[in-house]
Order: C-alpha cells, then structure tokens, then sequence
C-alpha cells in the first residue's frame, strides 16, 4: 500500500522543482570562514517536505529545520576545517532534484586584507547612484520590473544613474580629497511606484529592497557592483555599502511567501512606530511606547522586519557576512538602526567583525542628545543593553555645526552649542569613531540652510574637515548644490549636472562650473587633500577652549603635528592671540594658514577676519 502512495508523491515533488524555482540563502558560501557553521535556507515549491542528502567531505550537515511553511527548509551545516572549495550537490527525493552550492575559496588575508574598515583619517563621499550619473543608458528601466519609468522630469521617478556612472568619475572623487563612497543601497528595489502626496515616488534612493542577494540591475546589477569596488581600491578609495534591516519593500519575497507569520512585526491594524528613540533606552518607559517605538511601521509598504526571530536573524547576518566577503566591503552605514532589535544589532555587529576584525559600522541613530547617540554605539554609559557599534552618523555635532554658523552667540548657543556638545564626548567609548557631517540626502541642503552664504560655506567646510570624527560630505555640496526639501526630499537629491547625457554644463570639469563653484570645490579641495597627509587631522586628539567673544579655538595635535582651528563667528574681526593657547602653542614660533600658505609669527597676536575659520599648521621653524 505504502508504494502506491509514495510515488505519485515522488513524481509530484520531482515536477514540482524546475531548477530555476528553487532558491538557497546565502547563495554561496566560502571555506575558511571563522565561523565553520552556516545555515542555508532553501525557497521552493513544498522542498520542506522532501527529502534530501548531502555529501560533501568536510561538511557535515547538524540538523535540519522544517517549519509550517512546506516551501522552505533549513539546513545547518557544519563547513569544517578540511572542506575544499567546490560544488555541494544537495541531493533532493533520491536525486530527483539536484541543488548546486558553490563553496568558494576565501580570498587570502583573512577577511583584513580588505574590508579594512573607515576611520577618522579617511574622508567619505555620500551620492545616490541614480542621482549621481547615468553611465549605461541600456539599464534605466526594464519591461520585466514593477517600475518601468525613468523620467528626468519628474523628481520622484528614476532617472538612470548606475554604479558605471560612478566608476566613470573615481578621477573626480580623487581630485576633491575623498577616501571612500558611500553609496545609498544598491540592493534590488522591485517595487511598484508608491503615492505619495506629490505625486508616484519610486524606489530609486534604494531604501525598498525586495531581494537582499541581488543588486539592482538598474543600477548595472553584479557585475558592475564587482566592477566599481576592484576600480575604486584600486584607487585606494573604499567602499561603504548601505544596510537596511529594520524594514523591506512591501514586493519582497518575504511578504509574498512568509516563512511564517512572525517574521514581519504585525498589528491588528496598522501601526506606525512613534519615532521616539527615547522609548528604546528611557529607564521609565512603558511597554507599549517601547513596543510601538521597535515594532511599529515605517510606512505602510515598508513591513517592520521581527529581528527577534532567529531564523529571519541568521538569514540577515549571513547576507552581511556574504555581501562583505563576495564583494569586499569596507564598511556598513546601518540604516534605521534606533528602529532594530538591539540584540539582534549587536549579533549582527559581533559576527562581521569575527570574520573581518577591521570592518566598521555606523548606525544611522537620528537622535538630538549626545546621551541618545551614544546609547546607540559603543559606550561609557551605565546601561542595561550595551550596544557594540562602531560609532553612529553624529547627529548632535551635526546640528551644533549649524548652529555655529547660524545662531547668535549665547552662553549655550552659537558657537558654544558646537563646545558644549563635544564636551559631553565623554559619554562615547570613542567619538573618533562617529561620522560627522553638514547634511545628507534626508536633510536640507547645507547651502541653502547658510542662506547661500559664502563665508558660512567656507565655517561648515572648515569644521567638517578638522573636528574629530570622520566626516562625510553629501555629493553636490563641493559644487553648492542646494534646496530644501519643500515640497519632497527629491528636491535634495536633483541629478549631479554633467552626469548625464544632455546637460547643459559639466560640474565634474573646472569648465562646467562657475567661478563660485570653482571655489568652493577648490576649498574643499584644497582642505581634504591636506586633511589626507596631516597625522593631526586624521587621527590626532582635540583639545577645545572655551568660546571667548564669539571665537572658538580648538587643536587637533599629536606629536608630529600641531593644527589650530579659529572659528570666528562674529561680524566683527577679532584678535587671536597665541599666548592666550600657551599649552599647545609654546615651543612654536610660526603659524602657517594651510589655505593661503601665507606665515604669521606664532608668538604675536593675528587677526581673525569677520565670519571665518583660519586653519593654521604650527611649525617651530
Ligand atoms: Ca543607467
Ligand atoms: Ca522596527
């Protein structure tokens, strides 16, 4: 009786797996991995219920996890020390289904001869590849995808940019100063348009993925992702790739076929988080803000991912794992991380930096205190939960910047906001390690907010480039792009002009621009080549005064190299007197502005132009 019953099952399973129906994650693997086990989640077609075999010398399968979903399986294997790189053949139904599993050999340097992390010396580059330049116009749209417009008239649509555009211009990022690309996600966004209030946004900043194995093929897909990372270290510039795990694109395959329920946080009706970050750390909070704050929406088609789910969690961390060795990384930004499961946030940061011990991450933690920022990261506070994250994009030093320049001077505004605030760094195990910034692609453009002012440029640049931290600019700012996000964020994210075919003028080249657009990429310029030499700008510690009649006085230093910073935020010139900073500045005899190489005797007082910052180099001959 029982033949009868198994083969019409056999023949049904056997039909059932068309080899292209039939996904495993991750969708490979390497030999020489730290961490010799791995979980492999295998997609298709009632596969939960078939059987399987596999034989591979050194790999040894643990157990096996089959879940109400008949159409995933879960395998834990252990790949051992003796496994030789090859093809594991996991061998379904007595072999009527055969899966292929690449076991790569681990390229030599065990994970620190790349992905060799991003710290305070270097200078990173944020864009937005379909803003940035269309360097292949035969991806821009595809038939076979949910958004088939490219549209450079309409704001919310793609416009074509693709990581060729990029490579096209790595001569640019190296004549402004930049030691690495962020890049907003690559990752696959096969997402319909979405309705906004504005009109049909699409997925084209890359924060929709539907798929975590594969890059957008608007973007130019694998290949050219493989491309731009070999050409950019080439050029000894490093790569930063742009997580997401808080949420997916509502299209994801996840939601199309859950593994199961509890994967996706879900509410009786929909729930939007809160946004208060103070709900994950306030010692008096209560459950349900906590709940809402973690658990609740984005948006409604972004579905809030359950970290707490430690399949879904593995399915994660082995995809940062896999996408930092197959493509060699150098860094993560974490997107929505106040949003995360923390457990899930330090799992994940543990095990990247088991396989590569270099490898950095920030946390994008959109928080006003600098208590808030340094609950996020690495820490000295007194806390329950103790985060391991590298360090966090600094939003309190951010908005202290801004208002060094825009503020009237007070005992605690103006240019004492920017004091007060790094005097409290003293809460992060090491604020070297925060990236600090002007503006980003959800923020209003830094020029606009300066009212378009030119000595405020030049104040931002100034202190971007020269407090600690590792600073990051936001693609355009060197050219002064500007806008406010009115009446949508697209307005800060306009195309990069002589990025594509068609534009009247070229910013890449000193032709295409204007005499004050060439200045302001010369400042920066200028600055960020200096910053790549100077030992005290890269890694050298701060020391700061208190601000005295509007002029703040700060050092970056360390036994090759003394750098004094004035930020005069007064309208009226003023009076820096040497002697006035005699702990750093004795021993010295001369002052070198590091913009105009113009000396000054560094035992006398110089003056401080109106509304400026005067970056000098002590010298003691
Ligand atoms: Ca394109
Ligand atoms: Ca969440």
């Amino acid at each position: 009786m029982r033949k009868f019953i198994t083969l019409p099952i056999l023949l049904f399973y056997y039909f059932c797996f068309a080899q292209n129906d039939v996904k495993v994650y991750p969708s490979s693997w390497w030999t020489g991995m730290k961490n010799t086990h791995l979980q492999l989640m295998i997609h298709g077609n009632n596969i939960g219920k078939a059987s399987y075999k596999i034989e591979y010398p050194g790999v040894r399968l643990d157990s096996s996890l089959r879940i109400i979903n008949p159409n995933y399986l879960f395998l834990n294997l252990t790949i051992g020390p003796d496994a030789k790189p090859g093809v594991i053949k996991i061998n379904f139904n007595g072999g009527n289904y055969i899966l292929n599993f690449a076991l790569d050999q681990r390229a030599p340097g065990k994970g620190t001869a790349y992905a060799r992390g991003i710290n305070s010396s270097d200078f990173i580059y944020l864009l937005m590849p379909d803003r940035f330049s269309n360097g292949d116009p035969n991806n821009d749209h595809y038939a076979n995808m949910r958004d088939t417009v490219a549209d450079r008239n309409n704001p919310l649509s793609r416009h074509g940019g693709d990581l060729q555009g990029i490579i096209n211009h790595l001569d640019y990022f190296q004549q402004l100063g930049v030691t690495a690309l962020w890049l907003t996600p690559v990752l696959e966004n096969d997402m319909p348009l979405e309705k906004e209030p504005n009109g049909w946004l699409s997925g084209y900043h890359g924060y929709w993925f539907t798929d975590h194995y594969e890059i957008d093929k608007r973007f130019g897909g694998k290949e050219a992702y493989l491309k731009l990372v070999s050409s950019a270290h080439a050029r000894g510039l490093k790569i930063i790739q742009d997580a997401v795990y808080n949420h997916i694109g509502a299209a994801h395959w996840i939601m199309s076929d859950p593994p199961s329920e509890d994967w996706i946080n879900r509410w009786p009706e929909y729930q939007g988080t809160n946004h208060r970050e103070q709900a994950v750390f306030d010692i008096h909070v209560s459950e349900k803000d906590k709940e809402v704050m973690e658990a609740g929406w984005f948006v409604p088609h972004l579905p809030d991912l359950n970290l707490r789910n430690h399949l879904l969690a593995t399915y994660l961390i082995q995809q940062a794992i896999w996408m930092t060795q197959e493509f060699q990384l150098d860094g993560w930004r974490v997107d929505t991380y106040k949003y995360c499961d923390p457990v899930f946030l330090n799992n994940l940061n543990a095990a990247l930096e088991k396989e590569f011990p270099k490898i950095t991450s920030f946390g994008e933690a959109t928080v006003s205190t600098v208590a808030a920022g340094a609950y996020f990261c690495k820490n000295n506070l007194n806390v329950s939960w103790k985060s391991n994250l590298t360090g966090i994009l600094d939003f309190p030093v951010c908005y202290a910047m801004l208002e060094s320049m825009k503020k009237n001077y007070g005992w605690t505004d103006g240019v004492n906001r920017l004091y007060t605030t790094l005097a409290e760094d003293m809460l992060y195990l090491n604020p070297m390690n925060n990236c600090i910034f002007l503006d980003n692609h959800d923020m209003d453009r830094f020029y606009s907010v300066v009212g378009e002012d030119w000595s405020s440029f030049k104040m931002g640049i100034g202190l971007l480039l020269t407090e600690r931290g590792v600073p990051h600019l936001y693609y355009g700012t060197e050219i002064l792009m500007k806008n406010f996000k009115n009446p949508s964020d697209a307005m800060v994210r306009e195309d990069f002009p002589g990025g594509f075919a068609g534009d009247s003028r070229n910013k890449f080249l000193p032709s295409g621009r204007t005499d004050s657009e060439n200045l302001a990429f010369d400042y920066v310029s200028k600055l960020a080549n200096f910053r790549k030499t100077s030992s005290a700008l890269g890694n050298g510690s701060l020391m700061q005064y208190i601000p005295s009649k509007r002029v703040y006085v700060y050092f970056r230093y360390d036994q090759h190299q003394t750098i004094l910073c004035a930020l005069n935020s007064d309208t009226l010139s003023a009076n820096l007197n040497f002697q006035d900073y005699s702990e750093r500045t004795r021993g010295f005899e001369t002052a070198t502005d590091i913009m105009t190489g113009t000396n000054y005797p560094a035992s006398e007082k110089m003056m401080l132009p109106p509304r400026s910052i005067t970056i000098l180099e002590l010298k003691k001959r």
